[in-house]
């Protein structure tokens, strides 16, 4: 099954989930309004991403059954599994409304951010609560007879939490009224980066598989888990860059770091790199809400070849992560192939 497929197979099983919410809300004798604001809240903020975080669910799930692809996954299995792909995408859609909030951004997916519609505003809010509470009520449902219920409740919770730590961080690294560019450094960002993206971006997907492919052991999680962990942080060094270096068209965002004041990897690198006069530029031009600051901001970043010291960056990355890969652990049932299936999928990527 080619990719295009696979992600129609699994965009083919989002309908029924939001039949199923919907179903709640019609048992708690919600009228038809309030059921349409929640089905158009769900339409509109789950599915129209790369759904790399899904699909992930279900791919590694095939490699660690043995199965040959996704066409030999039987049909009740291949929905579990789907569904807890959608739960975290669920989880993304809750992140992103709300961290659309906070950054104040525009679009998001190539259209206005949700709270960004006239008839939505801070009500979105309140719909990314609703985006997470549909996680547990489709787990409870699908899930409860299941030996390791318990363990797919406690890492949402885990990684819920550890996402929101990271989110406290971003921001209060980023205050609006205030920049001093000397609270930056590369290892502050590492920090958000890790507990920001990087658990629910990338440990979660395969963590959430082994589970319910029964390879779980600590040991097999740990080995996941060290290599996710860096490569969530490689994941984000690229979001970051793309902020400033990538297309909207691409990224389907426009970027909001520099007027935001952010901790990211372009801004810590310039940093590290920059002269006298550089930091002098910087000091005055970053984390101002202005077109015109902004774009001294990236000329600079432009001037200093940032751009070939993320290329530099990625190549040493990915050379380190391929070799932790190669020496992966196979006895106990966990292949090294999940996670360069995973690193194939975001090496290089532009949007
Ligand atoms: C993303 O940080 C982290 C979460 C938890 C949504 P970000 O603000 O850089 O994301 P984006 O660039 O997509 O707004
Ligand atoms: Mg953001
Ligand atoms: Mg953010
Ligand atoms: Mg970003």
């Amino acid at each position: 099954m080619d990719k295009a497929a696979a992600r129609q197979k699994f965009l083919d099983e989002f309908p029924a989930l939001v039949a199923e919410l919907e179903q709640i809300l019609k048992g708690y004798g919600l009228s038809e309004e309030a059921i349409k604001w929640y089905r158009d809240s769900l339409n509109y903020n789950t599915p129209g991403g790369k759904l790399n975080r899904g699909l992930s669910v279900v791919d590694t799930y095939v490699i660690l059954k043995g199965y040959g692809s996704i066409v030999e996954v039987p049909d009740v299995e291949y929905s579990k599994l789907a569904l807890l792909g959608w739960c975290i995408e669920l989880l993304q859609a809750y992140f992103l409304v709300a961290d659309d909030m906070m950054d104040k951004s525009i679009t998001r997916r190539g259209q206005p951010c949700w709270y960004k519609q006239p008839h939505v505003g801070e009500i979105a809010i309140n719909d990314a609560f609703m985006l997470e509470g549909a996680i547990y009520v489709l787990l409870k449902k699908h899930f409860k007879q299941d030996a390791y219920y318990v363990d797919l409740l406690e890492l949402f919770h885990d990684v819920t939490f550890q996402t929101e730590v990271g989110q406290l961080l971003d921001l209060i690294t980023a205050p609006e009224d205030h920049v001093d560019l000397s609270n930056f450094s590369l290892e502050k960002h590492s920090f958000i980066v890790i507990f920001k993206t990087a658990f629910y971006s990338f440990y979660l997907p395969v963590a959430l598989a082994m589970h319910v492919a029964g390879v779980s052991s600590e040991q097999d999680l740990k080995q996941a888990h060290d290599v996710l962990i860096p490569l969530g942080e490689y994941f984000q060094i690229q979001d970051d860059f793309l902020d400033c270096f990538g297309k909207p068209e691409d990224i389907g965002k426009i970027g909001t770091d520099i007027k935001d004041n952010k901790c990211s990897w372009v801004v810590n690198t310039a940093l590290k790199l920059a002269t006298p006069e550089q930091r002098h530029i910087l000091d005055t031009n970053y984390g101002i809400k202005n077109d015109k600051t902004e774009a001294v901001c990236k000329q600079l970043f432009r001037d200093m070849k940032i751009d070939e010291f993320y290329h530099q960056y990625e190549e040493k990355t990915v050379t380190k992560l391929r070799e932790q890969i190669a020496n992966v652990d196979e006895s106990r049932g966990f292949k090294g192939a999940v996670l360069t299936v995973f690193l194939d999928k975001v090496y290089k990527r532009t949007k």
